[in-house]
């Protein structure tokens, strides 16, 4: 068992119009950022996506367990080979497997089965959420709220990455299957998100998008 001493921890008691300040310029930064499709191909050092990667690593999960690893890619004949799997899944999806209200749902997105910006971009980094720990012995420890963990870190992932400038989608190419074999991930890593990373295109567009309300995602008692 891992015994953590217990150290004090203090956070900063700030005025209410510092904090106010704040939370306003993260918000009106964080509203800025859109899911984008249209890269340029120009380089991100790697640097950067370490940064991200660290910050993402700093969520909170199930009894500390961090059961996340990040994937990076910026070999181009791997970026290739997972453009040419996804798409065949993807094309496979959009054609036969998607149920018509779910076509209907992403038609105003604009959406189709072709991923180019797969190897347009810089960066590949797929997430994978990690189901069991391997303990040295080999065997297995149970990790706890998987799922919660890694979507909060590819929150803070998805910060990170808009804070810095840089553009990125969650694309979730499904089945996914063949990111574990191109990757060669070991058997306890699934799959969960893919984020390719880069530049937005200069021509990039993007949906003119309304976000809900203030009071249509809250309520007060
Ligand atoms: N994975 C597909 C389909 C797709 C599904 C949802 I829900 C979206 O919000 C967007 C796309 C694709 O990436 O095209």
């Amino acid at each position: 068992m891992i015994e953590y001493p217990f150290i004090p921890y203090r956070s900063a008691r700030l005025a209410e119009s510092e904090m106010l300040r704040r939370g306003r310029e993260l918000y009106e930064e964080l509203a800025r950022r859109r899911s984008v499709r249209h890269f340029s191909p120009d380089p991100v050092s790697r640097e950067l996506i370490e940064l991200a990667i660290e910050t993402a690593s700093t969520a909170p999960s199930g009894a500390h367990r961090q059961p996340w690893k990040f994937v990076a890619i910026g070999d181009a004949e791997i970026k290739r080979r997972i453009r040419e799997a996804a798409e065949i899944e993807e094309r496979a999806s959009y054609e036969n497997r998607m149920s018509d209200e779910w076509l209907q749902a992403l038609a105003p997105l604009g959406t189709d089965w072709h991923k180019p910006y797969l190897e347009t971009v810089p960066w590949i980094v797929v997430v994978f959420e990690e189901t069991y720990g391997v303990g040295p012995a080999g065997e297995r420890i149970k990790n706890f709220y998987v799922k919660e963990s890694v979507g909060i870190a590819c929150g803070l992932f998805i910060v990170a990455l808009h804070r810095m400038g840089l553009a990125t989608l969650t694309h979730t190419p499904s089945p996914m299957g063949f990111l574990s074999e191109i990757l060669g991930q070991p058997e306890n890593e699934r799959p969960y998100i893919l984020f390719p990373i880069g530049y937005p295109a200069d021509d990039a567009r993007v949906p003119d998008l309304r976000r809900k309300s203030l009071a249509e995602v809250a309520a007060w008692h």
